[in-house]
């Protein structure tokens, strides 16, 4: 990958790479990217990250900033995610169907274009209730009705009120990790994403996979995902098949699965 090379920091001396600033590795709509104007929609309804002084968020665009120097190329050994991933927000209109809330932000499928990404949008807790964010393999839509969902269901971990100042965008950081990182093993094949909730009753997070009757490698994601997460033993995770949590008539579907 070819990237615009604009001088060296001269605090750091690394090179000043401006897609951190601006461009967040962005995908081309022609390689699967959303179209210039919808990019734009999108940006405009999608709060960016405000940074705190000292954060380091906020020492990652100083640094761009302390760049100068004259274009010229350079190649970057950039490392390579296993799978292509596409981020979605979804933002609560309830003039409007459920589905139109949903919005492509972004495709990456480096480990740099991940945190570039990942270091340029609101973090989830600053997100307003209603807001969810949404991480699955490009080509899988964030939806029940996806043929890649229909048969499947998610793990899910259900945050009391109090959790989203301490731990939510721990939690969600490591779902992320897992992800990207195909922490599975052989099963991360099963995984579809994962979708962070905001909301008041209490925020969610959850993984989704695609086939609910696979117990084997339900149960093995289920496992390695709670241990990833550092949840106590004693705390239960359940898992629910998307058929079940579309046709339920309160807030809780059954569990399948525990662990
Ligand atoms: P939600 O956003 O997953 O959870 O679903 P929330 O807001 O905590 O609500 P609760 O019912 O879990 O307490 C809220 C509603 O959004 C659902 O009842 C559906 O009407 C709609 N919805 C959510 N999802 C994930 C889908 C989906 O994949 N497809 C469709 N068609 N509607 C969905």
């Amino acid at each position: 990958m070819e990237l615009e090379f604009h001088g060296y920091c001269t605090l750091c001396e690394s090179p000043f790479l401006p897609f951190l600033e601006q461009g967040m590795g962005r995908v081309s709509e022609a390689e699967g990217g959303i179209p210039e104007g919808e990019e734009k929609k999108v940006a405009e309804g999608m709060p960016m990250g405000k940074e705190a002084p000292n954060s380091p968020r906020t020492s990652l665009s100083l640094r761009g900033k302390a760049h100068v120097g004259s274009p010229m190329k350079v190649k970057r050994e950039l490392h390579p995610l296993q799978n292509r991933w596409a981020l979605w927000f979804f933002k609560n209109d309830r003039s409007r169907a459920w589905q139109d809330n949903l919005h492509l932000v972004t495709k990456v499928d480096t480990v740099e274009d991940f945190w570039a990404l990942y270091s340029h949008i609101q973090l989830a807790s600053k997100l307003s209730s209603g807001c969810d964010y949404a991480l699955f393999k490009d080509g899988i839509e964030p939806m029940w009705e996806d043929s890649k969902n229909k048969w499947g269901g998610r793990w899910l971990v259900s945050l009391a009120k109090q959790q989203r100042h301490i731990e939510l965008d721990r939690l969600w950081l490591e779902t992320l990790l897992c992800l990207i990182g195909e922490s599975f093993e052989e099963h991360s094949r099963d995984v579809c994403g994962a979708v962070v909730n905001i909301r008041t009753k209490g925020d969610k997070i959850a993984v989704w996979t695609r086939e609910a009757e696979n117990q084997a490698g339900v149960l093995h994601i289920g496992r390695v995902y709670k241990e990833h997460l550092g949840l106590s033993p004693k705390t239960v995770i359940g898992y629910q098949a998307h058929a079940d949590t579309a046709t339920k008539s309160n807030s809780l579907a059954k569990n399948k699965f525990v662990v």
